[in-house]
Formats: C-alpha cells, sequence, structure tokens
C-alpha cells in the first residue's frame, strides 16, 4: 500500500515518507536511473559464449546483493520492532525538565525493539534468555532512547566485565554451539565464578525469560538515571514499562517445541497483533529517590544487580505507549535503527552505576562498525523530529548537502552560529554533581551483597514459579559437561536458597552443601506473574470443528469469544470449508500439519465427526499437548465425549458443556486465567 494518500499518525511518520519508495508498477532502472529491456539474462559473448566485462547492469546488481549484509549486532541480533506514541497521564515537572514528561498535550512518536540477547539474527524466539526492550522517543528536543530489558536487574556490576560475560554466554568458540542457549559450560563457569550474578540469573531461570509475547512483557531501564527540574533538583529514577495485558509466559516445554513449529512466534505475534488493530500497550511508570535519601536502603541505588521493591518504592504510573505501525521494511527499520543510552534530552541525566557509565562509551562505539562509519544518525529511522545543526562534516554515506564555508567554531563569518543555546534555551547542560575521589580500579563495599535480592526474589515466587526455576536450573544445568561447574552452582545458589540449592542438585545427581541458606524472609509480591492482570484479549484458541458439527451454538460461541476480545482460529484436517448440520458453513484457518497447540493459548473441541482416525488422534494430541502446558482446554458435544473418553475432564481449566453462553462464558474465564498450574501440583 502506498503511504502517499494515508493520514500520517505523527511528526516521525510523515517525516519517513519522504524516504518511502513504491516499487509496484514501476518501469525497473539501473541505480543511475536508467530503464532496462532485459534484467534475466548477463550479456554474453554469443548465446552460449562468455559473460563480458562491460555488462554494468550485471555488475551494479551483483554488486550490490555482494554488499546485502552487515554485521548483526554483537548482542541483541535477533530483534523485531514496530512504531509508536506514546502520551503522558500527567506532568511530572516537579521531577523533570523533560518536554515530553511534562507536556500532556503532546504525543511523542516513539520506535520500539525487541530483541533476545544470546542468539544469531536467524535464532530462534523463544529461547531461555532475558528480552531487550529499546525505545527511541522523538521528541521535540532531540531523541530519547530507554534502552531496557525484561528483566530489571542484571548480570554484572561494571562494563569491563561485559565482553567477559557475553563471550562465556554466546555459543562456545571451538565448535559454535549451542545457538541461542545459556546452557552450556562457559556460561555457568562464569555465573559460579562471578557471583554478582546470582539475582539475575534466578529472573533468567525464572519465566520472565520465556514470555508469552513481547506484549505481554514488563521492560526496565535497569540503571538508576537521574531526573532534573527547571529548579535543579535532582531526583534518582528507575523506569518501568508495565503491558496493560499483563505478564505472561510460556512453558519450558512449549518453548522449546515452539522453537521449531515457529520461529518467528514472537515477531509473528506482534506483527499480527497491530496489523489487526490491537495496538499493544505499556503503561511507563517511574519509581523516584530524592537525593537526599540515597544512603537509606539496604543496598546501593547505583547497583544495577539491585531492584527497589516496588512495596518500598511505589510505582508511579505516569504515561502510556501504543504500539500500532509495523515497520514498512525491516532492514531500513529495525536493524538500522541505533539506540544509545546515552541519547538524553534536557531534565534526564545519568548516575555514577558503572554498568550505565560503561555503556554510554558502547553504544557510539558499535554503531560505527555496524552501519559503516559517524553517518548513522542520519539514517531515516534515526533522525530526530527536530532540526540538527552542528559543524561535524564528511564520512561515509553523507546525506546532508551542509551549504557554506563554516564549518568550524568559534567563527565570526556566520556570527559564531550554529550557536550554543542557554540552559533557558534548552541548551543540555549536565547536571552539577559533586564527584570527589582517588582513580582506583576497585568495587565499592556496598556493591558485595550477592545474594539478598536473589533471596527475595526466591521468597517472592509462587510455588509454581519456584517449581519452574528448579526445573530451568536442573535443565541448565543438566547440559553442562564439567561436574566441578555444576558442583559450583550448586553451592553458589545455597547461598540464595537451600530448597532451590536442594531442588536442583537432586535432580543433576548432585548433593546440596549440608549448610547454607540465607537468613532474608523478606518478599515483594509485585514480583510474581500470578499477581499480574488476567485478561482473555487477544488470545488465541484452537477450535477442532468436524464435519456436521452444530451451527447456531458454535456461532453463539464465537459472538462470546468476539465480543471478549478472544480470537478463535478453526483447525481441520484439511483446508477449506467445513459445513454444519444446519447448512451453516465455516472456512477452515489451519489443518492439523500446519498448526500445531503450541501456537495457541486454549484448544477448544468443538464437535462434529471427530470419528475419523487421524482427526481423533490429532484432536486428541491438541488436547494433552495443552493439557500438559497447563492451557484452557473446552469442549462440547462430541468434542466433550472425547475429552471424557481420554480423561481429561476433571481437572482445572477444563470446561465442557453444550449450553453455548454459559459455556462460553466459562471457557473465557479460564481463558483469561491463562495457565492452570494446580493440574501440576496434583
Ligand atoms: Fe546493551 N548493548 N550493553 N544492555 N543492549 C547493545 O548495542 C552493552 C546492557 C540492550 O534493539 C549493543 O547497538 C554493554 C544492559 C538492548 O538495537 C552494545 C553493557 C541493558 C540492546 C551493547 C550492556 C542492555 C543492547 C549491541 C554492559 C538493559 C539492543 C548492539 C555495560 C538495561 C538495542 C548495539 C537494539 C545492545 C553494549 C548491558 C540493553 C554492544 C557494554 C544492562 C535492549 O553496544
Amino acid at each position: 500500500m502506498s503511504d502517499q494518500n494515508r493520514e500520517h499518525k505523527n511528526k516521525k511518520d510523515a517525516q519517513l515518507e519522504k524516504d518511502r519508495v513504491e516499487d509496484k508498477g514501476k518501469k525497473l532502472t539501473t541505480n543511475q536511473g536508467l530503464k532496462m529491456a532485459e534484467d534475466e539474462f548477463s550479456l554474453k559473448a554469443g548465446e552460449r559464449g562468455p559473460t563480458l566485462m562491460e555488462d554494468f547492469h550485471f555488475r551494479e546488481k551483483m554488486t550490490h546483493f555482494d554488499h546485502e549484509r552487515i554485521p548483526e549486532r554483537i548482542v541483541h541480533a535477533r530483534g523485531f520492532a514496530a512504531h509508536g506514541e506514546f502520551e503522558l497521564y500527567k506532568s511530572m515537572e516537579k521531577y523533570t525538565k523533560a518536554d515530553f514528561l511534562t507536556d500532556t498535550s503532546k504525543k511523542t512518536p516513539t520506535f520500539v525493539r525487541f530483541s533476545t540477547v544470546a542468539g544469531n539474527r536467524g535464532s530462534a524466539e523463544t529461547v531461555r534468555d532475558a528480552r531487550g526492550f529499546a525505545t527511541k522517543f522523538y521528541t521535540e528536543e532531540g531523541n530519547y532512547d530507554l534502552v531496557g530489558n525484561n528483566i530489571p536487574v542484571f548480570f554484572i556490576q561494571d562494563a569491563i566485565k561485559f565482553p567477559d560475560l557475553v563471550h562465556a554466554l554466546k555459543p562456545e568458540p571451538h565448535n559454535e554451539m549451542p545457538q541461542a542457549a545459556s546452557a552450556h559450560d562457559t556460561f555457568w563457569d562464569f555465573i559460579a565464578n562471578n557471583q554478582e550474578s546470582a539475582h539475575m540469573v534466578m529472573w533468567a531461570m525464572s519465566d520472565r525469560a520465556i514470555p508469552r509475547s513481547f506484549r505481554m512483557m514488563e521492560g526496565f531501564g535497569v540503571h538508576t538515571f537521574r531526573l532534573v527540574n527547571a529548579q535543579d533538583e535532582s531526583f534518582f529514577v528507575k523506569f518501568h514499562w508495565k503491558p496493560v495485558l499483563g505478564t505472561h509466559s510460556v512453558v519450558w516445554d512449549e518453548a522449546q517445541k515452539i522453537n521449531g513449529k515457529d520461529p518467528d512466534f514472537h515477531r509473528g505475534d506482534l506483527w499480527n497483533s497491530i496489523e489487526e488493530g490491537d495496538y499493544p500497550e505499556y503503561e511507563l511508570g517511574i519509581q523516584v529517590i530524592p537525593e537526599e535519601d540515597e544512603f537509606k536502603f539496604d543496598f546501593d541505588v547505583l547497583d544495577p544487580t539491585k531492584l527497589w521493591p516496588e512495596e518500598d518504592v511505589p510505582v508511579e504510573i505516569i504515561g502510556k505507549m501504543t504500539l500500532n505501525r509495523n515497520v514498512d521494511n525491516v532492514f531500513a527499520e529495525t536493524e538500522q535503527v541505533a539506540f544509545h543510552p546515552g541519547h538524553v534530552v534536557p531534565g534526564i541525566d545519568f548516575t555514577n552505576d558503572p554498568l550505565l557509565q560503561g555503556r554510554l562509551f558502547s553504544y557510539t562505539d558499535t554503531q560505527l562498525i555496524r552501519l559503516g562509519g559517524p553517518n548513522f544518525h542520519e539514517l531515516p529511522i534515526n533522525r530526530p523530529v527536530c532540526p540538527f545543526h552542528n559543524n561535524q562534516r564528511d564520512g561515509y554515506g553523507r546525506h546532508t548537502i551542509n551549504k557554506g564555508p563554516v564549518s568550524y567554531h568559534k567563527n565570526s563569518l556566520w556570527d559564531n552560529t550554529p550557536e550554543t543555546a542557554s540552559k533557558e534555551e534548552g541548551g543540555y547542560e549536565h547536571y552539577h554533581e559533586k564527584v570527589e575521589g582517588r582513580k582506583v580500579r576497585a568495587r565499592s563495599e556496598s556493591f558485595k551483597d550477592h545474594f539478598s535480592q536473589a533471596t527475595l526474589f526466591w521468597n517472592s515466587m509462587s510455588e509454581p514459579e519456584k517449581q519452574h526455576i528448579i526445573n530451568a536450573f536442573s535443565f541448565e544445568l543438566g547440559k553442562v559437561e564439567s561436574e566441578s561447574v555444576r558442583k559450583q552452582v550448586v553451592d553458589m545458589f545455597a547461598n540464595v536458597s537451600m530448597d532451590l540449592a536442594k531442588g536442583f542438585a537432586d535432580n543433576i545427581g548432585l548433593e546440596a552443601p549440608s549448610n547454607g541458606g540465607s537468613d532474608v524472609t523478606k518478599s515483594s509480591p509485585a514480583l510474581s506473574q500470578e499477581n499480574t492482570v488476567k485478561s482473555p484479549k487477544t488470545r488465541k484458541v484452537a477450535v477442532i470443528v468436524g464435519e456436521g458439527f452444530k451451527g447456531n451454538a458454535l456461532n453463539d460461541i464465537f459472538n462470546t469469544f468476539k465480543s471478549e476480545g478472544v480470537a478463535a482460529e478453526i483447525v481441520s484436517n484439511k483446508q477449506g470449508k467445513l459445513k454444519g448440520e444446519d447448512g451453516t458453513e465455516v472456512a477452515i484457518d489451519h489443518t492439523f500439519q500446519t498448526a500445531d497447540p503450541v501456537l495457541f493459548d486454549a484448544v477448544y473441541i468443538a464437535g462434529g465427526d471427530l470419528n475419523n482416525k487421524s482427526f481423533k488422534q490429532s484432536a486428541v494430541y491438541y488436547a494433552s499437548e495443552a493439557f500438559k502446558h497447563f492451557k484452557p482446554i473446552g469442549g462440547s458435544f462430541e468434542g466433550t465425549q472425547l475429552l471424557k473418553e481420554n480423561d481429561f475432564t476433571d481437572h482445572k481449566g477444563v470446561v465442557v458443556g453444550d449450553d453455548a453462553s454459559t459455556f462460553a462464558s466459562d471457557f473465557v474465564e479460564a481463558i483469561a486465567a491463562h495457565r492452570h498450574w494446580s493440574r501440576e501440583l496434583v
């Protein structure tokens, strides 16, 4: 679709329009604009002869192709992005002078890239990993990037250790295995020997690391940043994104199967929801600690391995971001977008978190190699929506045509312009923080408690969540060949909880140490996904239907699904249409070959003729996979019979019934619950 005729959603969308090109219906030309009469045959000396050097068209086409790839991101290579908008609910002027956080009349265009960390650009998406959640706000004062993750803490406390962490996490260099996985020796060797990682490992082994959807993940700025108001008062701040649909995960067996059945599961989910108008929404929250309270906590506020429990420092919800437009071209936008935690606007500043300080160097540096030079800010997706002027010039791929002779400061020829802006005019001035100290390579004593918050996280989990963590450690360490490494990890996590250490030590053939454990009893209910928003909206149900189904009942049930925002997709044994007993026809969306129960949130066996042997087997397979993954299962008419015969009924989250309206509302409630963990406990 040409965008030329559509109304632009915002200033960034309108700006991008200048670079969009419609190729459909046009003549094929070279890059020089020359129309070509032939594009299938290279120029040869005779029909069976050699290709001629003179063939500029062949040379241009092939050269461009040969240079199509750029280096993938060293971490976060696999990602997917969408455009959106941020609206502010209330002015934050008490904390910050940032225009987009004080003017509630403005909608700020945004671009968000979600990613996995470890895998390469072609890796599968439901791997166990942290997810990147990087947001570019195109504000009137310049671009502000909030480059966060879906886990609020990090593995290390000092950026100088980042290359070591990433080398240990990535596939091992001698055989380049395993892809997109932390379940291997070098990763766990790093963990056991860098115990500051304990807290983040707890998150990485939890359900948070296998999200159901990018739309159902929290995002965190991780570091403590600084807000500065117009009176030059400064506040420590942590940023949170809270998904309106709640925070939900898949289960590990399911995650692994999805990777095979649909390696694009997360991008597909994001793309489709936006195409269908189910725009993903995230509320922005801030936790604020006044400067004078810096030392009032039992952790150092500058330590990136610590979170601020929401019960102690409440999250104030200040606005909402809606993702409402897919990209036009993944390479041009998603791949070329360049995020940087150092892209700030007046009113947002840094702290001395040593991880943040190091990131401020790394991001520009990496773009220079990845995007091939210093002009990546001119790429359409990276350009700010406000004007930019300075004396930087030239370099590979320069687009801007700076006019006139002056490219230096100070000058008299142009009255010393482009000129700096005073603070009152919006000029960025770093916060005048007082710093004093000796030059040392050291870590503050206040960063040395590595286990209390790991235990806080453990204490905050519900029983099923705890069991999932034990299972994850058992899986990951089960893949570690070195017994010494496995033992070191057991010993390390005995500092977090003996229940945890014993739980997985046993599964990997080891014993937990006889003494250990933690005396931390505190918990933070906000950390458990049991306490998240429960909603049936946008959930996908596989509806298994056979020929001769009860048309009226199915119609009624589909109407309830629709009004509750549940998406029903019909799965049957072949493509085409199915006829109900009353002549109603429904179109089949998927066959048993093209879909799989792991790709749905719930399974509903709606009835009809299920007697064909392979049909019946497939229907039972759908029910048993859904059962194993704690998903809601529904049945009516012949479907109920099938579920009964196979002992699926009489379990939590299994809803059967022939009365369309009662069935539909009970089933929707079961869908909203997401998963029915008590099945696991029986
Ligand atoms: Fe990054 N990180 N990172 N990181 N990071 C990159 O920048 C780095 C860290 C995060 O979708 C790289 O453009 C260092 C924490 C996201 O384009 C690189 C350290 C958090 C993305 C880099 C960290 C993040 C990146 C690779 C330790 C959560 C993807 C490609 C001090 C707050 C952004 C690139 C996108 C990407 C460096 C730690 C989030 C190499 C040195 C903590 C979401 O520059």
